[in-house]
């Protein structure tokens, strides 16, 4: 390897609420370090998706979407990702085809035009597009700023997203990597296993309530039985009265909780896991500083 000729540097991902920016991220990772639901405002930590190649790093940063912050947590996630623009060396501005090209964007355009950052526009979900209704939204994602590409792709089935990273590769400064070279995010696993709980329980919600859900691990470690993990994890809501509606008549929809979560941590820890789900009451969390200091947010 000519170590002169590596080039590494960070690529925010950036864009609305569920337009696929954490899609996209496992998709080039080809893991999943991001949980993503159909419910808005899913992410809520700027994480950090390494891909390595033989020649370049990047080092993705999946934001939380920028949006009209309606409590503490909103207005903080905001700051997560606005912050997240400071010392990247690219910006990927996605928009939804399917959902169409807003005023959102265009504010988050001119967010971005005052940052100075390179941008390349990503047009994702056009497997909900036909070939003729590809063009007019490619017209107008060209209109919200100065792209140095713009690329159609579907996240979801892994359309045109090599391409999407060899355009990255090559606008990325030469320099050493960043990162361990065998690493795909700096996430640790114990934030990782509460990230798929959470989607676990988001999912498995109705309404208002996915928003309501934070979860914590409190301890894990080997189990009593020999090459399992033990993991005892915390689901925090915000009102008494989604206590009953996580939990589930006998325990029910906690149980599917669990059921959906344990095979992917197990993929993650790589031995087989006992999880133990408790729901929590931890009143107005999103709304007091100290409580969302103590979640992590
Ligand atoms: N049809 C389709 N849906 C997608 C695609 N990418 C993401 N989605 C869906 O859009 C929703 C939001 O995705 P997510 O990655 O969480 O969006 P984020 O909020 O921007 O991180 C999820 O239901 C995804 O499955 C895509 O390429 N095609
Ligand atoms: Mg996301």
């Amino acid at each position: 390897m000519d170590e002169a000729a590596f080039r590494s540097g960070i690529c925010a991902i950036v864009g609305r609420p569920n337009v696929g920016k954490s899609t996209l991220l496992n998709a080039i990772l080809g893991e999943k370090v991001a949980i993503t639901t159909p419910v808005p405002q899913t992410t809520r930590h700027a994480i950090r998706g390494i891909h390595t190649t033989a020649d370049a790093q990047i080092v993705f940063i999946d934001t939380p979407g920028i949006h009209k912050p309606r409590t503490l947590l909103g207005s903080r996630l905001n700051d997560v990702a606005q912050g997240a623009l400071d010392g990247v060396d690219l910006v990927v501005f996605v928009v939804d085809g399917d959902g169409g090209v807003g005023r959102g964007d265009a504010y988050l355009a001119e967010v971005l035009a005052e940052s100075g950052v390179p941008l390349i526009g990503v047009l994702n979900k056009v497997d909900r597009l036909s070939r003729n209704g590809q063009l007019p939204a490619l017209a107008a994602l060209a209109e919200l700023g100065e792209f140095d590409e713009i690329v159609p792709i579907s996240a979801r089935r892994g359309e045109q997203v090599e391409l999407l990273v060899d355009l990255i590769n090559q606008r990325l400064p030469e320099g050493p990597p960043l990162y361990p070279l065998d690493i795909t995010t700096d996430s640790d696993q114990a934030q990782r296993i509460a990230e798929i709980v959470r989607e676990k329980a988001m999912v498995a919600m109705r309404e208002e309530v996915p928003h309501s859900i934070a979860v914590l691990v409190d301890e894990a470690g080997p189990g009593r039985t020999d090459g399992v993990t033990a993991i005892f994890a915390s689901i925090y809501v915000e009102r008494d009265s989604q206590k009953g509606i996580v939990i589930g008549r006998q325990g029910a929809v906690l149980a599917r909780i669990g059921t959906a979560a344990r095979p992917e941590i197990e993929a993650l820890v790589g031995t087989p896991v006992y999880l133990d789900l408790r729901v929590k009451l931890m009143k107005e969390w999103q709304r007091d500083p100290k409580k969302l200091d103590s979640l992590g947010y």
